[in-house]
């Protein structure tokens, strides 16, 4: 095919530009569209716009443009110059520019500061705990000639211990007891749709009456003593406790509603209360009264392994005798450990401070030999002056030692012997374990075993410290009575004069079966 044909390009293309050239002049000029008339200016004023509840709203405030006057700008102006004057003076000083600068001191680092040579850190955050656990840890404390300064809160305790100790859990949140009534009371079995809390819903039961035998319920033991010492309650103690509880129960005949689960709940529930509650009463207050009428002072011996809180707790007890009228005699017989003396002496001072006398001898005396001396000479030697000084109550301070430690226990079981006090109290934490047996075992023998005498005095109670710590592992509570078969009489529960309380069977039972 031949494409080839002739045209006059040159002409027909002027031609045709001229053409479309005239066409376009006869229109009119187009005019730019303003802003507000284009499709993005009303996108973005649809976006401001909400409904609320169906009707418009404008999202925006109209921002009204104001030029400041004449006296908010010299006002800016200023504020300027004072930033930048502010600015040159920190370089000057060397710190790099935008370093924060140092908070200020608390009025509790403040107090301190003026009351300790040393003092820790109080962190903002850390509160009334904090500041009050700071008060009656003395251990550490050297010669202090600084002037007693009492805190608001110290001062706020006068006046709020008289008469007998408060129980665990009654005021406060040493722990919280959350279980119901049937729970405790064992009717929870009536009704077994309803799920128990705690480590006995996890078990199976079996409903009907019939005589139990040790197949039916030591799978349901063998757990129990997993959850007691889960609980911190020693293993031996543990294994003891079950074997008495499932000796008890093999032979039983369940009711007909009710449950293996529960048959052993409430037996293991009555096996700790029982455990708990005190064979005999100790009612350090009547008898120490009862020793003032027989114009004698009451003698109280402090012991226990390193550390666990005797003479924290010690000046507690102090605390509140004297807050129920009691003259009190502290007796430094530790001798051994540097700074035991101090520690006791600045409790002395804080007590006396807290209970001012007008006349006559202090509330509370410090009864002191320096180190190296014999502890059961100055034990008696303190008596003997409580007497003639007439104080009401000796507290004996003694040192810590481990109840491994022969040429220690052979002092400690002298020291009882030859002054023969009222009440031997074994101090012991709440955070032991298994050591809880060893230790108290071990005193109990030493003391007997050292004394040379037929019927020799033994632990006659306990101070369990640190309850404060523990959460709800309660199950020291458990090993140190079960092991020596008497009461705790005092629970440690912080560390300020007025954390000492009484133990609740019940509470503490609950705490151990959740
Ligand atoms: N959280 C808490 N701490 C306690 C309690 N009792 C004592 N402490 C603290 O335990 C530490 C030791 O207390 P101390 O009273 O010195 O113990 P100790 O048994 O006399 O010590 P040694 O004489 O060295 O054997 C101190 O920091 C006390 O503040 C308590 O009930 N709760
Ligand atoms: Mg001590």
């Amino acid at each position: 095919m031949n494409y080839s044909f002739s045209f006059n390009f040159d002409s027909d293309f002027k031609d045709l530009l001229k053409r479309v050239e005239q066409d376009e002049k006869k229109k009119a000029p187009a005019k730019m569209k303003a802003f507000s008339q284009s499709n993005k200016a009303q996108k973005t004023v649809s976006s401001m716009i909400i409904k609320k509840n169906g009707v418009q709203v404008n999202n925006v405030a109209p921002v009204e443009k104001q030029r400041p006057n004449k006296l908010q700008e010299d006002e800016m102006n200023r504020n300027i110059e004072k930033m930048k004057l502010k600015k040159a003076h920190r370089n000057a000083r060397g710190k790099p520019p935008g370093e924060k600068p140092k908070p200020s001191q608390s009025p509790v680092q403040v107090q301190e500061k003026v009351s300790r040579n040393k003092s820790r850190t109080v962190w903002p955050n850390e509160g009334k705990s904090a500041e009050a656990g700071l008060k009656l840890d003395y251990s550490g404390e050297k010669e202090d000639t600084s002037q007693v300064v009492l805190t608001k809160s110290e001062r706020e305790i006068v006046g709020t211990a008289g008469g007998e100790i408060r129980d665990i859990g009654e005021d406060d949140d040493d722990y919280d007891v959350d279980i119901s009534d049937e729970e405790i009371n064992g009717t929870a079995e009536t009704n077994t749709k309803k799920p128990t809390r705690g480590f006995f819903s996890s078990l199976t039961s079996l409903i009907g009456s019939k005589s139990l035998e040790e197949k039916d319920i030591s799978p349901i033991i063998g757990k129990m003593k997993e959850h007691l010492i889960s609980k911190n309650v020693a293993a031996e103690t543990a294994e003891q406790l079950c074997g008495s509880v499932s000796k008890k129960l093999i032979g039983k005949v369940l009711g007909t509603f009710k449950t293996v689960q529960s048959t052993v709940k409430e037996a293991l529930y009555e096996g700790c209360v029982q455990i708990l509650s005190p064979k005999r009463r100790v009612d350090i207050l009547r008898d120490a009264l009862d020793a003032r009428a027989n114009k004698r002072p009451y003698a109280i011996v402090f012991c226990g392994v390193n550390g666990v809180g005797k003479s924290t707790n010690l000046a507690k007890i102090a605390f509140w005798l004297i807050e129920n009228g009691l003259k009190v005699s502290i007796a430094a017989c530790d001798t051994f450990r540097a700074g035991a003396v101090e520690q006791l002496r600045t409790h002395v001072r804080k007590l006396n401070a807290l209970h001012p006398v007008d006349k006559g001898p202090e509330t509370v005396n410090l009864f002191e030999r320096g180190y190296g001396k014999d502890p059961a000479a100055i034990a008696m030697e303190a008596i003997a002056h409580a007497r003639d000084t007439h104080y009401d109550v000796v507290l004996i301070d003694t040192a810590g030692r481990m109840q491994d430690n022969e040429p220690l226990m052979r002092a400690l079981s002298k020291l009882i012997k030859v002054n023969q006090p009222d009440l031997v109290l074994f101090v012991g934490e709440a955070l032991v374990g298994n050591d809880a047996v060893d230790q108290l075992m071990k005193f109990n023998q030493s003391l007997a075993d050292f004394s040379n005498m037929e019927n020799p005095r033994l632990i006659d109670g306990i101070v369990l410290t640190k309850f404060d710590t523990i959460d709800d592992k309660v199950g020291a509570c458990i090993s140190m009575t079960y092991t020596t078969g008497q009461p705790i009489i005092f629970v440690g529960t912080g560390q300020t004069y007025s954390d000492l309380k009484n133990l609740n069977a019940t509470a503490v039972v609950n705490a151990l079966l959740r």
